[in-house]
């Protein structure tokens, strides 16, 4: 939505619509004023354009402009609102970070990452896919037999987890955003086992509603470009930490650590977020823990984790951008052990053998609705791979996941 206001701007010279007293408003201004803007900076005067005034609101709500007028410190619209029609017209300068930009939510593999202003809702689903094949140890891979090799009588060879996660998001201010997630996950892990393997072959499976997060985002640090806020939030023990195999050749039996739907544990969340925003592109970074407070019920706690991720996004029209991210992540073996497993028949019950590092980039696209009945709602899909991976295995490595989300703010 470039579209011509040079007519705006020249009845906005006019002293007819100068105005000492108008608060700053967000608009979005043309590239064709933008010389005439950077005139006004050189000079040193000070543009307050009165949009109230009837005359630039005929040109505005007319022909022109599609415009957005925000309040005080020149917050962007809503999610959804009149995006990219936010610049500031003050002294040639743009102003207002863009939360309704399509950029301004990050990859959609990415969460926690934006707040919202106050009164605003979001409801967020997302579907998240990973497929995990074969195995490692440090940072080279194991054959099927190898691992056997080792001493292993099962084998996992690989296993995919769904997570299907409903969110939702409400700011009671502009400081404050509430965070709950509610996940839905599926796992399924296939197996060899036997002397020579293939003798037997087996998937274990189990799903259920996993560990429910709620999180506090605190907004510390927002000016024209850039924004700075921190996650407070606790993960609860909600998931199943009991689930069994039904037709495993050991019987039924309790499935190893990663079969396992939720933590058992009430964790700690933190995080920080940072971005920055250019005038097509932006910026962003996250660091995130998850640290366990205590051992669950079956004596164990899963390893702490530390994450850290960064991004770019271009947007390439109002409603979409892409992104490329970098997603490295760390974590622990598992403190304590489930009395029930025993870590010499699989090294997925080995709690020993849990921890790792992995570095992913990814790819994504964000779609944004600026019209119609669908305005307001967004899409977004990430997918990508490990570059790196290093694992205290055998233990399965990952080969690729994708996540493919739908947001919407009121
Ligand atoms: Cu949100």
């Amino acid at each position: 939505m470039r579209l011509n206001i040079a007519p705006l701007f020249l009845l906005a010279c006019s002293s007819t619509f100068w105005s000492a007293s108008a608060s700053p408003t967000s608009v979005k201004v043309g590239s064709q004023v933008q010389a005439a803007l950077d005139l006004i900076d050189a000079t040193d005067a000070e543009l307050r354009l009165d949009l109230n005034s009837p005359e630039v609101q005929s040109i505005v709500t007319g022909q022109y402009v599609n415009l957005y007028m925000a309040e005080g410190e020149g917050d962007g619209p809503a999610d959804g609102a009149e995006t990219g029609a936010e610049r500031m017209i003050k002294a040639g300068h743009t102003h207002g970070f863009h939360t309704g930009r399509v950029d301004a939510h990050a990859p959609i593999g990415v969460m926690g990452e934006h707040v919202h202003k106050s009164g605003e809702i979001m409801l967020s689903y997302r579907f998240m896919f990973m497929q995990m094949d074969g195995n490692r140890s440090g940072d080279s891979q194991l054959s099927d037999q190898a691992v056997r090799d080792s001493g292993f009588v099962v084998v996992p060879t690989d296993m995919t987890m769904e997570m299907h996660m409903f969110g939702m998001m409400y700011a009671p201010t502009d400081d404050v955003t509430l965070m709950l997630m509610i996940p839905y996950v599926r796992l399924a892990m296939d197996h060899k086992a036997g002397a020579t393997l293939g003798d037997v072959v087996f998937t274990t499976e189990s799903e259920g509603i996993g560990d429910v997060k709620v999180s506090s985002l605190i907004k510390l640090y927002r000016d024209d470009h850039r924004q700075f806020h921190v996650n407070v939030g606790l993960s609860l023990p909600t998931g199943n930490i009991n689930e069994r195999g039904r037709a495993t050749p050991p019987g039924n039996v309790v499935l190893p650590y990663p079969m396992q739907i939720g933590s058992g544990t009430v964790d700690l969340l933190l995080a920080g977020t940072y971005v920055v925003q250019f005038d097509k592109c932006s910026v962003g970074t996250q660091a995130n823990g998850v640290v366990r407070l205590h051992e669950n019920y079956r004596d164990y706690s899963l390893g702490n984790r530390f994450a850290w991720t960064g991004w770019f996004q271009y947007e390439w029209l109002e409603q979409l951008s892409s992104s490329v991210r970098f997603d490295y992540q760390l974590w622990g073996n598992i403190d304590g052990a489930d009395p029930d497993l025993n870590p010499a028949m699989v090294p997925t019950a080995d709690p020993n053998r849990r921890g790792g590092q992995r570095l992913d980039l990814l790819f994504g696209l964000n779609w944004m609705f600026t019209d119609g009945c669908l305005k307001g709602h967004r899409i977004a899909v990430e997918g990508g791979f490990p570059i790196w991976q290093k694992l205290e295995g055998p233990q399965l490595e990952v080969d690729w996941l994708i996540t493919i989300g739908w947001q919407f703010a009121f």
